[in-house]
């Protein structure tokens, strides 16, 4: 990781900005006009309960998964865990009134299950949902659309006892949490997302094993595939009978999948579409088709029972799509991920600090994608944003030029897939704050507002103030 840090600060050395990130020829950068987008499109920022929230043993939570995971040595890269985060919990205040600032009129955020029902299933706690009700007051007095996602990775350890999202009841259990929360909520919070990425929760969390819970193997995947796919149809299903006028969705990670190198085989064509079904398609093909990617539906088919194929087949309000950048693949038996391991990037394509691939116009086409292959669905982008090693703030900024310059790029992106008739109604930017980043913990920064994890003082970047700027300028 370091080798990579280093060679991109290289290839900077003397460059500023989106010319620098090579996104645009040196000269354009400054000239280029951020465009207008429709009327009402959503500008919003996002968070997960977890990342943020600190505060993990008061007012009656329970432990979740992450609790568990980040206490076992050697999983999380630099140590630490989200016991104190960027403690949003106490100082969610001060964190709407930089929504505020910025122009954002939504905010994305998720809500913790094991605060609301410690142990999973059973008794609910009123007091774990307080501190949700009066972020949404708050919220709304802002004039900030809340978007509450019910579910980001932080599973109730007790339910992750019982046998987490390989035992099938848990579609019923995160029902009734979801009726829960829409009870309390759902007069005042009409955006639903459900379940933030599905498909890397069962990949990482189930599959590789470098999330919580750490299982491991392919068929450990497809059954936290199956189950997350069956709890989403279940609940759309039970929050549209308890309450009519919410909007619900789902989101998805997305990368557009292309074959590394100049001189693919026939193995790294197939092992491309392997890729692309378990990262793309798992979800989406069961929900909006009805069945799996005919490549996998036999390693499915022993989590699949009669009747669960129409059962997650419910119409969605919308779609989410997080997107970061794209996958470059060959054929590799070993790779996890459908047979397939990452090759060689295109000549020319610069990365972020954790070495991801900088593919603004990768966003144009899973949206395409999305209109060409899944009923052209109404879509936001409800993560997307770049990690970098920023400086200290220095006279109340950090200068984050290459984040800025990645949030540029992609808006213009967006711009276009809008331009080529793709139903994209937001944008969300990940993230609102730098926060505890999974396997990679503190040290990985993602926000636009940097937070120093000692005083917990929140700086805005550059990049903040770029993407207020933008917004004033798009509408
Ligand atoms: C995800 C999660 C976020 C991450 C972000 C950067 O997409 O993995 O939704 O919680 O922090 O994507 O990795």
């Amino acid at each position: 990781m370091r080798e990579t840090t280093m060679r991109r600060r290289d290839l900077l050395a003397g460059a500023t900005g989106i010319a620098a990130a090579g996104l645009l020829p040196a000269g354009q950068a400054a000239a280029q006009p951020m465009p207008r987008f429709p009327a009402g499109f959503v500008w919003g920022s996002a968070t997960s309960s977890y990342q943020v929230e600190g505060a993990v043993d008061v007012d009656g939570r329970a432990p979740s998964i992450w609790d568990t995971f980040t206490r076992q040595p050697g999983r999380i890269a630099d140590g630490t865990n989200g016991d104190v985060a960027v403690d949003h919990y106490r100082r969610w205040p001060e964190d709407v009134a930089l929504m505020a600032r910025a122009g954002f009129d939504a905010y994305r955020f998720s809500i913790a299950w094991p605060r609301v029902i410690p142990q999973g299933t059973g008794a609910v706690n009123p007091k774990g949902l307080d501190v949700y009700d009066r972020l949404v007051d708050g919220l709304l007095a802002a004039r900030i659309e809340p978007w509450v996602c019910l579910y980001h990775w932080d599973l109730p350890q007790a339910l992750e006892d019982r046998g987490g999202w390989h035992d099938r009841d848990i579609a019923g259990w995160f029902t009734d949490y979801a009726r829960v929360v829409v009870a309390r909520l759902g007069d005042r919070v009409k955006h639903w997302p459900l379940i933030n990425e599905p498909n890397v929760h069962a990949i990482f969390g189930h599959g590789f094993g470098n999330h919580a819970p750490g299982r491991t193997g392919w068929a450990s995947y497809c059954a936290a595939q199956h189950h997350q796919n069956l709890a989403t149809g279940m609940a759309l299903d039970a929050i549209r009978a308890d309450r009519q006028g919410l909007t619900l969705g789902t989101i998805v990670s997305m990368q557009p999948v292309h074959v590394a190198g100049p001189n693919p085989t026939d193995a790294d064509r197939a092992a491309r579409d392997r890729f692309d079904a378990a990262w793309n398609r798992c979800n989406l093909d069961p929900m909006v088709h009805g069945r799996y990617p005919a490549v996998f539906e036999r390693d499915f088919a022993p989590f699949v029972r009669e009747g669960d194929m129409a059962t997650i087949r419910r119409p969605l309000d919308f779609v989410g799509v997080n997107y970061y950048g794209g996958a470059f693949v060959l054929d590799d038996p070993n790779g996890f991920i459908g047979g397939a391991g990452f090759g060689p990037l295109p000549a020319g394509t610069q990365v972020t600090a954790l070495g991801w691939p900088i593919v603004p116009h990768g966003m144009v086409e899973v949206l395409v994608d999305l209109k060409d292959n899944y009923g052209a669905p109404p879509v936001y982008i409800m993560e997307n944003g770049a990690c970098y090693d920023d400086p200290a703030p220095a006279g109340g900024l950090v200068a984050d030029p290459e984040r800025t310059a990645y949030f540029r790029a992609h808006l213009l992106a967006a711009r276009e897939a809008i331009a080529r008739g793709c139903d994209l109604r937001g944008y969300f930017a990940w993230s609102l704050l730098d926060n505890f980043e999974w396997a990679e913990g503190l040290r990985r920064r993602f926000g636009i507002v940097h937070v120093d994890f000692e005083t917990q003082v929140r700086t805005p970047k550059s990049s903040f103030h770029f993407l207020a700027e933008a917004i004033r300028a798009s509408r």
